[in-house]
């Protein structure tokens, strides 16, 4: 079934330009409404009392099934500028079975909290009971879809499933909250969502929402608590907000999601669709939106796009969604948000990482890369460079937060605009600059005249192509004076008796900084080239050219001296502010720590690079990743290691050989004992997929089985009649179904993938041959790979579509209407996993699977030898197994993958599909013929970058010639040196250990 509903998550607003004129959106005088150390009133959230601009991105722990590696990307969050990470949870992903709940090992969000504060995050947590988050059924575990009542309503089965789920997950949350559990425990936690993106509000809707309100209030919950809106609709605002046309809800906070700005288009080209709309102060305001349908709260938008997600079957999108909404789209459109007193955002993804196993809906493939800021190998991409010196201003500048419109600004160009705002505190100056509209491309030399704190000023700007720039003026920043300056403010630091700031533009753009004295300092420019001029206010000017990297010491003048930094884009990308040290060089600084006069810094280096330190006097000496710098002072007040850090070593990658077969289809061979399989019976059908009248429920759901693939045995008793096979199947985004009469295949059904809209369901025909008409009993054996269950973005149970068979008749082709009994079977993988320490997504029902063919310590010596690409298909599912050695070098983070056939293809020319196991980690599925994924990234903990890795591949194809597995390598995706350490995930390794 094609539904809009899968679409619209990536529908685009279209917005006219922005006025730059605010609307009275927000009640600057709403009053403060407190909970604990957390307070907000309509202009910003404030921690301590202390006004924040929270700057989140999101990450799922249940994307990354080495939970080591949780703080590599919470460490990159945090040195990419970020103060805070939202969390969705997944409920099935922890329970496999009603009253059955796990949170250990990769399940451990106790671990995973902890972390986020070890790293000093901020944490917004999004319980559920539903995420949607591109996951199968939306994060609703297997077992809910037979709960016939109507799931995200009052439905008093569905509150008791959720609430099960959310004792559990809330009892974790709370002793993680900033204002602790009443118990002693305290953490990071300051924002807490419930639900996700519920848009229907019947009063059955409103009635779920308190339940869930009450719920977690009482469960100790005591930091503000929100929903994120599917748009700026209004959707359950605080009940206080009174704006007309707005659906009022259990809130104490309104969030919303968008995700404008266009996407990355079936041909993998971005594009520039629209401008950065207008969320808030400077919109249309009305009855209906953001900021203004809730004029007592902060802006906040829980989910703002960075990047998308990508479907079967297209061009491959995910590095083209990282340019689409990368460099420049962050700029403009964070920073319109920014100045539309969006003062809560989080971008989703952060770090979206990998659907792996059975986690995707159908909507997406294996790898959730989502073109965002860390990628899916946990890359710091470029765009992540771009978010530190954004993130870097808002830590160095805490007038941004809770800023109001400050009046237009004199441009001299129609094709500019900018929005002006201040704080009322300090009446600090926040100009954002951009096209008008702001997706506009040209090249444009103007000025910008203004009253500022300190004066009447005109500032001359440039704008080259798609771009904006962040400025502040009138701001205290450390000892200093900023009046203004047309580069932007990367950091400041003051150390010791200095500030240090650092301030970057467009390479070969001029630039000026002016800054206030009270008589005249001295500049020395001690590299690069700027000149000054200081005038009867106290203003030292200062004119120069972004190029490189340019220095400047100004003292004396009534303030502390500073070190002036003044860099091009890329030599601000450079440096690294952590605490009160700024480091220069290095891919990646994680860590500045001084004790007893010894700067510990750790990071990577992805080439050998030389390195600069500005520290507190009382750092005397310096470390690398545990080694000893040997450094030399500079004039600059800064050491450089006389030696460039290390580059990282290439290693060899083991040639993949040595691969034994065998067969894994027994259920197909007539003779195969299902004794132990449940009879296919007349139990309760709460699917909302109609089947035909007369049908048992055959819906692999009803008996307990919920991921990967199923098997279906019927006997029948052959005659003249068996002409035909009709069947009606559900296997979700690309899934299947392979048909075997009496141990042979006689045909099988593929999803086409109906890109971007995923088709999920199938009522494919075969013709019966003559076999079948011989009197007796014959055996139809029948596998339905299911490929995810729908998200229910709408709340209309879109979930609890049909999967496995929902009909399946053996009829005459022509004549009366009538089909012969069938007697089924069914078996997959139940409730009771077998591996429940790699849990939920892991395993389906393949016979193999169950076996432990998938284990590293599976003994497969008995097996035939066979060589890569496969000579020869074979039909139905056939395993393949090798094992391979490691030995990354130590102190290396490299990022390994398994790459099929021909990697500059999306799609091979020939069809078969491969479920992907790495030491007994299902790491996602190969679809050959459909693609676009043909690289499958292993994170390391998964695989052992220094000893013996395993692969088992569960191939299937329909045996016709060509359609074989092709040739299967290792490949390297990333290597740094540095990282941090990482332990085997500890897990089931030999078939004994299984359940
Ligand atoms: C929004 C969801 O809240 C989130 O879970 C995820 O699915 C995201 O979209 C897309 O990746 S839904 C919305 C944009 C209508």
């Amino acid at each position: 079934m094609i539904r809009a509903a899968l679409l619209a998550a990536s529908a685009l607003i279209a917005v006219p330009a922005a006025a730059q004129e605010a609307r009275q959106t927000a009640n600057f005088n709403a009053p403060v409404k407190s909970f604990g150390r957390v307070s907000y009133d309509a202009r910003s959230l404030m921690i301590d009392g202390k006004r924040l601009v929270v700057w989140s991105s999101e990450m799922h722990a249940f994307r990354l099934p080495s939970p080591d590696l949780w703080r590599d990307i919470l460490q990159k969050m945090k040195a990419s500028g970020f103060n805070t990470v939202a969390l969705y949870f997944d409920w099935g992903f922890h329970s496999p079975k009603k009253g059955v709940y796990d949170f250990s090992g990769i399940r451990d969000i106790d671990r995973l909290l902890t972390m986020a504060e070890e790293e000093g995050l901020w944490v917004m947590t999004r319980a559920g009971p539903y995420v949607n988050a591109e996951l199968t059924r939306g994060g609703f575990p297997g077992w809910l879809v037979n709960q016939r009542g109507r799931a995200r309503t009052d439905d008093p089965e569905y509150l008791a499933a959720s609430d099960e789920w959310l004792t559990r997950i809330n009892a974790i949350i709370v002793k993680h909250q900033i204002n602790g559990d009443g118990k002693g425990n305290r953490g990071n936690v300051i924002l807490h969502q419930i639900e996700n993106e519920l848009a229907l509000t019947t009063p059955a809707q409103r009635r779920y929402m308190d339940h869930l309100f009450a719920k977690a209030l009482a469960d100790g919950i005591n930091v503000p608590i929100f929903h994120n809106d599917q748009g700026r609709n209004g959707y359950w605002v605080p009940e206080d907000s009174k704006v007309e046309k707005t659906v009022p809800g259990p809130n104490h906070m309104y969030a919303f999601d968008g995700y404008p700005g266009g996407t990355c288009t079936v041909n993998g080209q971005p594009t520039r669709g629209s401008a950065a709309p207008d969320w808030g102060y400077y919109g249309p305001g009305g009855a209906r939106g953001g900021a203004s349908a809730s004029p007592n709260t902060p802006g906040f938008l829980a989910e703002f796009g960075g990047g998308w997600f990508d479907y079967w079957g297209s061009n491959g999108g995910y590095e083209c969604n990282a340019v689409q909404r990368g460099k420049r789209f962050q700029r403009v459109f964070y920073g319109t948000n920014l100045a539309n007193g969006i003062q809560i955002q989080s971008f989703y993804m952060g770090f979206g990482g990998t659907s792996w196993g059975w986690l995707p809906a159908p909507v997406v493939f294996t790898s959730y890369d989502y073109g965002s800021a860390l990628s899916e190998t946990r890359e710091v991409r470029p765009k992540a460079e771009e978010l530190k010196q954004l993130g870097g201003l808002i830590a160095a500048v805490p007038d941004l937060a809770g800023m109001i419109p400050a009046g237009r600004p004199e441009i001299s160009s129609d094709r500019i605009q900018v929005y002006h705002n201040k704080s009322p505190e300090t009446d600090a100056r926040f100009l954002l600059v951009t096209h008008k509209p702001s997706n506009g491309q040209t090249s444009d030399r103007f000025t910008v005249t203004a009253d500022l704190p300190d004066g009447h000023y005109t500032l001359p700007l440039e704008l080259d192509g798609f771009d904006a720039k962040w400025l502040v003026a009138g701001v205290n920043l450390g000892g200093q004076r900023l009046v203004y300056s047309t580069s932007e403010l990367q950091t400041i630091l003051k150390q010791d008796n200095r500030d240090v700031a650092l301030i970057y533009g467009r390479t070969g753009e001029a630039g000026e900084t002016v800054l206030r004295y009270a008589s005249e300092p001295k500049v020395t420019v001690l590299e690069g080239g700027a000149t000054s001029t200081f005038d009867t206010k106290g203003d030292l000017k200062l004119r120069y050219a972004h190029r490189g990297l340019t220095r400047v010491r100004i003292s004396g003048g009534g303030r502390p001296d500073l070190l002036l930094l003044i860099g091009d884009e890329a030599e601000g990308a450079k440096f690294w502010r952590t605490g009160d040290v700024l480091v220069r060089g290095p891919a990646l600084v994680r860590s500045a720590k001084t004790a007893k006069g010894v700067l510990a810094l750790t990071g990577d280096t992805s080439e050998a690079t030389p390195l600069e330190i500005w520290a507190p006097a009382d750092a005397r000496s310096a470390t690398w990743n545990g080694l000893k710098v040997a450094t030399t002072r500079t004039h600059s007040g800064s050491v450089t290691a006389t030696a460039p850090l290390a580059a990282p070593v290439g290693f060899p990658l083991p040639v993949l050989t040595d691969w034994r077969v065998a067969g894994g289809s027994p259920e197909a061979d007539p003779d195969f004992n299902d004794r132990d399989w449940a009879r296919i019976d007349n139990r309760a059908y709460a699917s909302i997929t109609a089947r035909a009248d007369g049908q048992p429920n055959m819906l692999m759901d009803a008996y307990g089985f919920h991921e990967g693939d199923i098997w279906y045995r019927g006997r029948f008793s052959g005659s003249a009649d068996a002409q035909r096979l009709k069947l009606h199947y559900g296997a979700g985004g690309s899934g299947m179904v392979q048909v075997f009469l009496d141990g042979k295949l006689i045909g099988q059904d593929e999803i086409p993938a109906g890109l971007p809209r995923p088709i999920t369901t199938g009522a494919p025909s075969f013709t019966l041959p003559d076999t079948a008409r011989a009197p007796g009993e014959h055996v139809l054996s029948v596998m339905v790979r299911n490929n995810g269950h729908n998200w229910d973005l709408d709340a209309d149970d879109f979930h609890k579509e049909a999967r496995g068979l929902v009909s399946a008749s053996i009829e005459p082709v022509a004549g009366p209407s009538f089909a012969i009994p069938i007697a089924w079977k069914i078996n997959g993988r139940s409730e009771d996993l077998f591996d429940p320490v790699r849990g939920v997504p892991n395993n389906g029902g393949l016979d193999g699977e169950r076996r432990g063919w998938t284990l590293p310590g599976f003994n497969d010596r008995g097996w035939k030898m066979a060589s890569l690409p496969a000579a020869q298909a074979s039909e139905g599912t056939s395993w393949y197994r090798t094992g391979f050695d490691l030995a990354v070098p130590k102190g290396q983070d490299a990022t390994i993958g398994l790459a099929f056939g021909d990697t500059t293809t999306p799609r091979s020319k020939v069809a078969y599909r491969v479920l992907i196991f790495v030491n007994g980690w299902n790491m996602g599925q190969f679809i050959a013929h459909v693609g676009p994924q043909r690289v499958f990234p292993i994170p390391e903990g998964v695989l052992n970058h220094r000893g013996r890795n395993s692969i088992a591949l569960a191939v299937t194809s329909d045996g016709a010639p060509g359609n074989a597995l092709e040739a299967v390598k290792l490949v390297t995706l990333r290597n740094v040196k540095g990282g941090i350490p990482v332990r085997m995930v500890a897990a089931p390794a030999t078939p004994a250990e299984l359940k």
